[in-house]
Order: structure tokens, then C-alpha cells, then sequence
């Protein structure tokens, strides 16, 4: 299933960045955005994930992600998550760059994650920034409203059109100029800049690896295109180093 180039690369290898999508939590049941049961099927992205969406109609985003919160409370991090958790303490450096916002890199135990598009788990006032944990404001129904300036609360997710965090944002470009291993995991590669970081992996010397049971429009760049599930991939990839190592 690896190349023996591949092997040779992640035996060699100092630094190692991982990109991932929805397509990594999807064995842990969160559905992901534009597959058949894509949470943008039943609504498309323009009427939720934007700011002016959310001004508009606050009642209908903020039922969208009391609905996605509930499905992430509940669910676990994969295998594929534990795998990569376990990748990072063979390497010297090893950064998660991941554009969901599921917070299961971190309850898998990654430690170095860099979260482009933000984080479900957090909110904040759109008045005075104040923050706010999804267990104070999701046990009253409704619109949430901050309890200092009683301004609209918003999920700290990034939305279109929105810039990602600009020290995050900073971080994974840095990661991925330096990795000799850069992976795109479970990500369909259109959303961005989140999808330019392979393609500027590549181009600074990186060996670029998708794991994804579809091709995407980064297939053709990549050095090793890995077709399958990540939850499967990963645990047999670090088997297969953690032999040899
Ligand atoms: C910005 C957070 C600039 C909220 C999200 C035209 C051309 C190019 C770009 C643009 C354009 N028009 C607009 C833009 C910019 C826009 C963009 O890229 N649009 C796209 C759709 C064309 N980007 C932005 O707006 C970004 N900001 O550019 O600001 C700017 C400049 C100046 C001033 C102001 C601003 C902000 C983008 C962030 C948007 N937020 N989400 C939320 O989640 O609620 S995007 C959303 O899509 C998620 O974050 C998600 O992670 C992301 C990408 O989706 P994927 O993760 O890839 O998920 P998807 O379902 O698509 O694919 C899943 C994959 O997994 C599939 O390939 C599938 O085969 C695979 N898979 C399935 N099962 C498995 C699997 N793989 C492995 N194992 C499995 N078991
Ligand atoms: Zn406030």
C-alpha cells in the first residue's frame, strides 16, 4: 500500500505536516460538507456560513450549529486520528493543520494543531469578543446574547469571506515550507488558502501524499495518491513505521 519511497521519505524525514478535512472525522460520524449526507446539502453554505447569512438570519445559523455541536458532543475521535496522534512522537516536528473544527486532533492527543478555520467548542460576543463555552450557551434555547453588552454571540468558527486567524494562518504556511512529508488528508482541496498549502508544500521540496477515497483537483501534483479511508490508512501507515523505526 506505501511506496518504498514513501517509507524511505518518513524514515528520513525531520519535519512532517499533515493537512486535514472533514474526510478524517467522517468514521467518527461527522458528516462531512459535500458528500451525499453533506451538511451542506440540506442547506447551501451561502445562506449559513458567512457573516452576513448570519446577521440575516441568526435563527436559522445558530440552529445549524446547535445541530453540529450536538453531533460533535457526542461522537469520539477514529483511528486515524489516534494514528496521527501517535505519528507526532516520531518526529521531531509534526504539525496538524487541520480546517475542521471538531477539536478531535486535540481530544486524540496531538499536541502541535494549528485550526485554520476555527473551533466549534468556542464562541464569542460580535460587540465586545467576549468568549463564551458551548455549555453556557447551548442550555438556553433561542439566539445566545452576551451577558456583558447583551450582543449577538457567534460561533468562533471562520466563515466565507472572513480571514483565517492571521498567526494560525502563519504558522501552518511556516509548517508546510518546511516539511520533507507533507499529507493531505480527507480534504476535497477547493476550499481556500486552506487548499494551497500542498501544492506550496510541494513546490518548497515537500514529498506530498493524499489519502482520500476520491481523486481532487491536488491528485495530479501529489508524489503518492493513497486511495482509502483514513481511519484505515493511518493505523497501518504508522505500523509500518514504527517496525522499521
Ligand atoms: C478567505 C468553517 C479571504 C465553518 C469553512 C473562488 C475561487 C477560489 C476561492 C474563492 C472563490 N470565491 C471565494 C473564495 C474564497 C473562499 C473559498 O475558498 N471558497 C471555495 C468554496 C471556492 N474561501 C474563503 O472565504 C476563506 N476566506 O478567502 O478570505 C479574504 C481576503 C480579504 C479579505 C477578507 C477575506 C474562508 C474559508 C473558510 C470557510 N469555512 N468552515 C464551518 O465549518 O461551519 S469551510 C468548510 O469547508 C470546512 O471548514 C471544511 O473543512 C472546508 C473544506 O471542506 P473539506 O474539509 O475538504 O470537506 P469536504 O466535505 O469538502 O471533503 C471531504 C473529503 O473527504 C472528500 O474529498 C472525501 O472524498 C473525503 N473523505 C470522505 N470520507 C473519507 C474521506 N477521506 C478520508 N477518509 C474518509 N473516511
Ligand atoms: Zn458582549
Amino acid at each position: 500500500m506505501f511506496s518504498p519511497r514513501l517509507i524511505a521519505r518518513l524514515y528520513s524525514a525531520e519535519s512532517v505536516a499533515v493537512l486535514t478535512g472533514a474526510g478524517v472525522s467522517a468514521e467518527s460520524g461527522v458528516p462531512t460538507f459535500r458528500g451525499e449526507n453533506g451538511v451542506w446539502k440540506k442547506f447551501k453554505s451561502e445562506e449559513l456560513a458567512n457573516f452576513d447569512a448570519f446577521m440575516r438570519n441568526p435563527e436559522l445559523v445558530w440552529e445549524w450549529y446547535r445541530h453540529r455541536k450536538e453531533i460533535i458532543a457526542a461522537i469520539q475521535p477514529n483511528a486515524g486520528h489516534y494514528a496521527l496522534a501517535d505519528l507526532e512522537k516520531h518526529y521531531r516536528r509534526f504539525s496538524i493543520i487541520t480546517q475542521n473544527i471538531d477539536n478531535l486532533h486535540r481530544r486524540a492527543g496531538s499536541k502541535e494543531v494549528y485550526e485554520l478555520h476555527g473551533n466549534i467548542e468556542r464562541n464569542y460576543c460580535i460587540s465586545c469578543r467576549k468568549q463564551f463555552p458551548n455549555q453556557e450557551i447551548l442550555s438556553k434555547p433561542g439566539i445566545p446574547r452576551c451577558s456583558d453588552c447583551d450582543g449577538l454571540i457567534r460561533p468562533d468558527v471562520v466563515w466565507f469571506g472572513e480571514l483565517l486567524p492571521p498567526d494560525v494562518w502563519d504558522a501552518a504556511a511556516e509548517a508546510a515550507a518546511h516539511a520533507d512529508v507533507f499529507f493531505s488528508i480527507g480534504t476535497s482541496a477547493i476550499v481556500y488558502p486552506a487548499a494551497s498549502l500542498p501544492i506550496m508544500a510541494k513546490h518548497a521540496g515537500a514529498y506530498l501524499v493524499e489519502i482520500n477515497p476520491d481523486p481532487t483537483p491536488i491528485t495530479d501534483s501529489a508524489d503518492e495518491f493513497i486511495g482509502g479511508k483514513s481511519g484505515e490508512i493511518l493505523p497501518q501507515l504508522l505500523q509500518e513505521i514504527t517496525r522499521k523505526g
